[in-house]
C-alpha cells in the first residue's frame, strides 16, 4: 500500500491543543496545524534575522559568519539591533519554534492515540538550550553570557568557557553527561546490531524471534533487558545525557566561578587524612 493511502486512515480530525479545527489539515505527507503555522513562523522570520545579521557582518563565508550577543555591559537590557539586538531576536524565535515544533509532536501524538514520549524526549534538547542561551545568562547578569550564533564561532565560544575554569573535563556534571553520551551510543550500537542480526537474515534463512534476541545478551553476558526495556534505557540514556549536560553548564559560573580541578579539594579536606 502506498504510504500516502496507508497514512489516509489515520488522518483524523481533532487532538489539536488549541483553535480546534483551524489549520487541522495536511499538505502532501506534513501535518500542519496551529503549532506548525507558528513553527513556520517563527522559523521563517529567525531565519530572515539570521540573514539580516549576517548581512551587516564583515563575511559570508559560510563558517565564519558570526551574530554575537551584546556586549556584557548592556546587561539584562535589549540592545540595539547590530549590537547583540538581532542576537537577542533571533533567540526569542528559536524558542519560539522549537517550543511550537514541540506542541506539534503532541498534537501529531494525540492524533494517532499514542504516548508524549517523543515532545518529551524533545524538551530535554530544548532545556539545554534554554539554560545556555536564557537561564545561566540571566543568573549571571548579562545576555552577554550566551553562546555567538555561527559555525566556528559557537565552537571558541565552548573552548573559551570551558578553559575559562581551567579544565573543564573536571567539571562532575559534565563527566555524567559524556558518560551518558557514551553509553548512549553504545546502547544503540548494541540494539541496532542486535536487531538487524536478527530481523534481516541473509536470503533463504528465516527471521529470528524476541526469544533468540533475548538469549544472545543471556549467553554473552548472562543477562538481558528485553525488547521493550533497551527503549525504556535509550530514551532514559538520551534525556540524562541533555540532562547532565544542562546542569554542567548551569552550575558553571553560578554556582562554581573557580577552576573545576579546585572543586575536588573536597576530597583531599576530608577528615579521614587528617591524622
Ligand atoms: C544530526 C540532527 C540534525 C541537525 C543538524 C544541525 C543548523 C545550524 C545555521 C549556517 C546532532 C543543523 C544546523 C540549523 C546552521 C547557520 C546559520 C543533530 C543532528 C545537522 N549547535 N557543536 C555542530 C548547533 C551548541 C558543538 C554541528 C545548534 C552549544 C561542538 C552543527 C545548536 C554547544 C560541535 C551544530 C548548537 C555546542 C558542534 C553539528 C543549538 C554544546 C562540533 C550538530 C540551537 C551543545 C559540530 C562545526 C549535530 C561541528 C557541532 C548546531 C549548540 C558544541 C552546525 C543548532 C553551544 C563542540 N553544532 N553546540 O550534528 O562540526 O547535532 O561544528 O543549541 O564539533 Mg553545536
Ligand atoms: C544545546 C542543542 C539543542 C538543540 C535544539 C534543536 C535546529 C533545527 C533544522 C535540521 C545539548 C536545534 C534545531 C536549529 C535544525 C533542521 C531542518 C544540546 C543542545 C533545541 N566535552 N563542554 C558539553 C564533551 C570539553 C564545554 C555537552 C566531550 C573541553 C562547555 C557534552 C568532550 C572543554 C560546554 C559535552 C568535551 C569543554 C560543554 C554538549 C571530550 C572545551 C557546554 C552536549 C571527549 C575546552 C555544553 C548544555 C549538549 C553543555 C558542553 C561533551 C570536552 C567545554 C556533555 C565528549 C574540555 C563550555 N560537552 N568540553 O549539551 O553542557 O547537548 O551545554 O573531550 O556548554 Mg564539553
Ligand atoms: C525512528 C524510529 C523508527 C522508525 C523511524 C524513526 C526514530 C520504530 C518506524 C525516525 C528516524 C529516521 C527517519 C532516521 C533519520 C533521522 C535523523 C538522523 C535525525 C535528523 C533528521 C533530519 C536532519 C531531518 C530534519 C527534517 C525536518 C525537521 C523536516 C523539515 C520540514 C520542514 C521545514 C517543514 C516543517 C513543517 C511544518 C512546520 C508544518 C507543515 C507546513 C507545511 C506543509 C508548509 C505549508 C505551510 C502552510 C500551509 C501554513 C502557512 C504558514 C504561515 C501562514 C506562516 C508563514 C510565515 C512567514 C513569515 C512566511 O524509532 O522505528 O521507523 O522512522
Amino acid at each position: 500500500m502506498a504510504m500516502l493511502s496507508f497514512e489516509e486512515k489515520y488522518r483524523v480530525r481533532g487532538g489539536t491543543l488549541i483553535g480546534g479545527d483551524l489549520f487541522d489539515f495536511w499538505v502532501g505527507p506534513l501535518y500542519v496545524g496551529f503549532f506548525g503555522v507558528t513553527t513556520l513562523f517563527f522559523a521563517s522570520l529567525g531565519t530572515l534575522l539570521i540573514v539580516w545579521a549576517a548581512a551587516l557582518g564583515p563575511t559570508w563565508n559560510i563558517w565564519r559568519i558570526n551574530i554575537a550577543p551584546p556586549d556584557l555591559s548592556y546587561g539584562l537590557g535589549f540592545a540595539p539591533l547590530a549590537e547583540g539586538g538581532l542576537w537577542q531576536l533571533i533567540t526569542i524565535c528559536a524558542i519560539g519554534a522549537f517550543c511550537s515544533w514541540a506542541l506539534r509532536q503532541v498534537e501529531i501524538a494525540r492524533k494517532l492515540g499514542m504516548g508524549l514520549h517523543v515532545p518529551f524526549a524533545f524538551s530535554f534538547a530544548i532545556l539545554a538550550y534554554v539554560v545556555l542561551v536564557v537561564v545561566r545568562p540571566i543568573l549571571l547578569g548579562a545576555w552577554g553570557h550566551g553562546f555567538p550564533y555561527g559555525i566556528l564561532s559557537h565552537l571558541d565560544w565552548v573552548s573559551n568557557t570551558g578553559y575559562q575554569y581551567l579544565h573543564f573535563h573536571y567539571n562532575p556534571a559534565h563527566m555524567l553527561a559524556i558518560t551518558f553520551f557514551f553509553t548512549n551510543a553504545l546502547a544503540l550500537g548494541m540494539h541496532g546490531s542486535l536487531i538487524l542480526s536478527a530481523a534481516n537474515p541473509r536470503k533463504g534463512e528465516t527471521v529470528k524471534s524476541a526469544e533468540q534476541e533475548n538469549a544472545y545478551f543471556r549467553d554473552a553476558i548472562g543477562y538481558s533487558i528485553g525488547t521493550l526495556g533497551i527503549h525504556r534505557l535509550g530514551l532514559f540514556l538520551a534525556i540524562s545525557a541533555s540532562f547532565w549536560s544542562a546542569v554542567c553548564i548551569l552550575i558553571s559560573g553560578p554556582f562554581w566561578s573557580r577552576g573545576w580541578p579546585e572543586w575536588w579539594s573536597w576530597w583531599l579536606n576530608l577528615p579521614i587524612w587528617a591524622h
